[in-house]
């Protein structure tokens, strides 16, 4: 498909199982196609290559046939444990959000985890001494941070970045939306996964760090999309917390030119939502005009108008930011 000595970066999404790293790809893409969920779900090693010149997202997995097939979650799980001699299933597709005219290759790994999923381990081993990365993003679950699983994950990461040489990290804190800010430091929180990190990694890497909602971002991209959302995706998607998104901005580790970016979109699309609900309020008004106990029930105005709730939602997410960084390696 792409051979090695290709330029473009090849980024190693590393974490624990569960840590979000299927979820962090849906919502690059906006399709809920990676399958997901609380169990071992991506049972081997997937190459992603985002090409720009993609028009049809395709999959296929080398070890059964040369042929591609369309993208769909339920081939992927039908891939998923196929692989053998460590040859990874593929998916060619392009995310519509990556600004940049260029290929970045994405490798979605098992995360080594306990004694029950053994082989997950050896593959993700395989992933960190044999691909030809030039970056490691590691997804880490603020739910589950300091578990002996990421303890032995942080120090074969440390080993493997010594051995080959500079892996720049960027960590990708993700479940940010689990945090309470009236309870928790955002900058501590950011702060402790940072040297945390940096203390496995050799002295002088680069350790950034974005704190990331990945499911509120893939179900609010899905939302714009109409795309049909499950009961717990659209509770999910109700609810976001405007302060909890400022200090994610505030206390990312990433480039200045970056959040001064987010800082300017955000501030956009909070005027935009001022103007929907102002319009909203009054075709409301208008419609009581017409009879007293009407309301607004146009389907379709209804969700023109809550576009920007969802924009500003994607912007607070921290997606958009590591889209930023993404086309900024
Ligand atoms: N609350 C919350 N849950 C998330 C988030 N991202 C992923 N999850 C959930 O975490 C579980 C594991 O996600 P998955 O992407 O399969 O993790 P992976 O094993 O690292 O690929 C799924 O049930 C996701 O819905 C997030 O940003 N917030
Ligand atoms: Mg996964």
């Amino acid at each position: 498909m792409l051979s090695d000595n290709d330029p473009c970066p090849h980024v190693l999404l590393l974490g624990c199982m569960s840590s979000g790293k299927s979820t962090v790809l849906n919502a690059l893409l906006g399709r809920g196609v990676f399958p997901a969920g609380n169990r071992a779900t991506t049972a081997q090693v997937f190459t992603i290559l985002h090409d720009p010149e993609c028009s049809e997202a395709a999959c296929r997995n080398l070890t059964e046939s040369p042929e591609w097939h369309p993208l769909t979650k339920d081939r992927l799980t039908a891939y998923n444990g196929a692989m053998s001699e460590n040859t990874p299933a593929e998916v060619r597709l392009r995310l519509p959000h990556l600004a940049r005219n260029r290929r970045v290759v994405f490798y979605d790994t098992p995360g080594p985890n306990t004694s029950k999923f053994g082989g997950h381990r050896g593959e993700t081993y395989f992933a960190l001494e044999k691909l030809p990365l030039t970056h490691i993003f590691l997804v880490l679950d603020m739910v589950q941070l300091h578990t002996r699983d990421e303890e032995a994950l942080l120090a074969d990461m440390g080993r493997v970045a010594a051995e080959r040489g500079r892996l720049p990290v960027l960590v990708l804190l993700n479940k940010a939306d689990v945090i309470d800010i009236e309870k928790e430091s955002v900058r501590d929180i950011v702060e402790e996964a940072g040297s945390t990190v940096a203390a496995h990694l050799p002295e002088g890497s680069t350790v950034d760090v974005i704190p990331l909602m990945s499911k509120g971002a893939e179900v609010w991209r899905r939302m714009i999309d109409r795309d049909p959302l499950t009961v717990f995706e659209t509770e999910f998607g109700q609810y976001i917390d405007w302060r909890l998104c400022e200090a994610m901005l505030r206390e990312a580790r990433m480039p200045g030119a970056i959040r001064e970016s987010i800082a300017a979109q955000l501030e956009e699309w909070e005027r935009m939502r001022k103007f929907s609900s102002a319009f909203k309020s009054s075709l409301e008004y208008l419609a009581r005009r017409v009879h007293p106990e009407a309301e607004l029930i146009n389907k379709k105005m209804s969700k023109i108008l809550d576009y920007a709730d969802c924009r500003k939602a994607i912007t607070g997410s921290g997606i958009a930011a590591l889209e930023e960084y993404v086309d900024g390696l």
